[in-house]
Formats: C-alpha cells, structure tokens, sequence
C-alpha cells in the first residue's frame, strides 16, 4: 500500500526523499486555490516561478505575468493572486507566476516523479489522481515565509482522511493533520478565524478570496507539472 507523509514546509523538504513519489504541493491562501481556478476557467497553462524578475520576462513570450508579495499585487505585472481574477477571458492563455510560498513550494518539489497542485476547490479530483497514480505521496505545504500554518496542514488531513483506506500513514505529521482537519471540518471558515494568513489578509481588506478558497470539491481539474509548466492532466484524459 502506497503511503502519505506531510512537509510542514518548503524549509523542511531536505529531510523527504521525494525521488519516485507524488508530491502535492498546497498554498490553499491562496496560490494553488488560484492556478485551480485558473485552470477551471481555461487557463492552458501556468509557468510557476520564484523571482519577480524571471516571472516578468515571460511578457516577451506571450505570457500573462503574476505577482504577489505579501498579499498584495505586484506592480507591473498582469494579475495578482486572487482567484476572482482568474474567472474570465483567460481561456486558452499561459500564465507565468510567482507567489510568496505557494510557487516557492512547488519549485523546490522538483525532485518528485509527479507534482500536482491541491487545494479544497479540486480536493476528490487530487484524491482520485492519486488513487490512479498509486505513488508514495507528499504533501509539500507552502507555510508562509518558511513557516507552519493551519490552513494547507488542515487541507492535507482533508486528503489523509479521503485517502485512508488506500494509503498508510505512520508519521505523526500526516495523524497530526488529520486529527486537525477532523476538529476543523464542521466550520473550517471558523476555525481559521483566528489563523495568521486569514488576519494579514483580513488586514489588507480581503474576504472573499477565504471562503472561496475553502469551499470543497468545486473543480475537477487536476493540475500536474509537465515539461516546465503546469497543465490541467483532466482535460488531457478528456482528449484521449
Ligand atoms: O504566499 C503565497 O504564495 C500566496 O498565496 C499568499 S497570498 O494569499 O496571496 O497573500
């Protein structure tokens, strides 16, 4: 039986051998809740970087460019973070972008045989993926700036609860997670009330993205990294 195991963070991911696993990558404020999104309304692809500078140079390419740092847009670039911002007349385009965490994490992933982007908007469409894959499985939470946060471990016990009949998971930070996400889960928008990113956020006015972002099993898109890029592997089935 394949396993789960959970990085707390991107500075944890030198003690996890990610070579031949599947690593899911979560930044549920609001990173991978956003290229979800983005990929649910026909985005073709996202170029996930970690530098402002490198994200701008995808212009010259065609790309759409994004940006945020510490919760706010970048200026000069296309889109920020908000996955509201990615709900129309993006069909078809590519985006390149570079977030605090989520990019940061998905980055230095690269090791693993499969990356695919979490987040509740896409939750069973990840867990049947991996059912599929059937690989050892590490959530790679974003954390901010390095460190723990509540809401993408409370999303990787939402994934060891769905996967616990399939996947063992004997590490105390998969249980940890999931004994979170079970005290969670009647109100997660409460819970997180209190949580650090949920107060910088409510600090720089925003709301809406918070409860969009933990609203569970609104997309079926499967976001996997390909040759440099994320694409959605669901329509890539569907083409089959
Ligand atoms: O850190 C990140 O990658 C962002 O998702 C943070 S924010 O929600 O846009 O502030």
């Amino acid at each position: 039986m394949p396993s789960i195991d959970v990085c707390y963070s991107p500075e944890l991911i030198h003690l996890y051998d990610l070579k031949g696993k599947a690593v899911v990558a979560v930044d549920i404020l609001r990173a991978t809740s956003t290229m979800v999104t983005a990929f649910a309304h026909g985005v073709a692809q996202i170029i996930p970087v970690m530098q402002l500078e490198e994200c701008l140079t995808f212009a010259s390419q065609g790309c759409l460019t994004a940006a945020e740092r510490d919760g706010i847009k970048a200026e000069g670039f296309d889109l920020g973070n908000s996955p509201f911002s990615y709900m129309e007349g993006l069909e078809g385009r590519t985006v390149a972008i570079t977030t605090t965490n989520g990019t940061r994490a998905i980055r230095l992933s690269e090791d693993a045989q499969e990356i695919v982007i979490g987040s509740f908007l896409n939750l069973q469409a990840v867990v049947q993926h991996l059912v599929n894959l059937q690989l050892d499985v590490v959530v790679v939470c974003a954390g901010w700036k390095g460190k723990f946060n509540l809401e993408d471990t409370l999303f990787a016990g939402a994934l060891a609860e769905r996967l616990q009949e399939d996947f063992s998971f004997e590490n105390d930070a998969t249980l940890a997670s999931l004994h979170l996400y079970q005290a969670a889960k009647a109100d997660i928008v409460k819970y997180l009330g209190q949580s650090s990113h949920v107060k910088r956020l409510a600090n720089l006015n925003i709301h809406k993205d918070v409860s969009f972002c933990l609203q569970h099993d609104v997309y079926d898109v499967v976001p996997v990294w390909q040759q440099d890029a994320l694409v959605d592997v669901r329509a890539n089935y569907k083409l089959a």
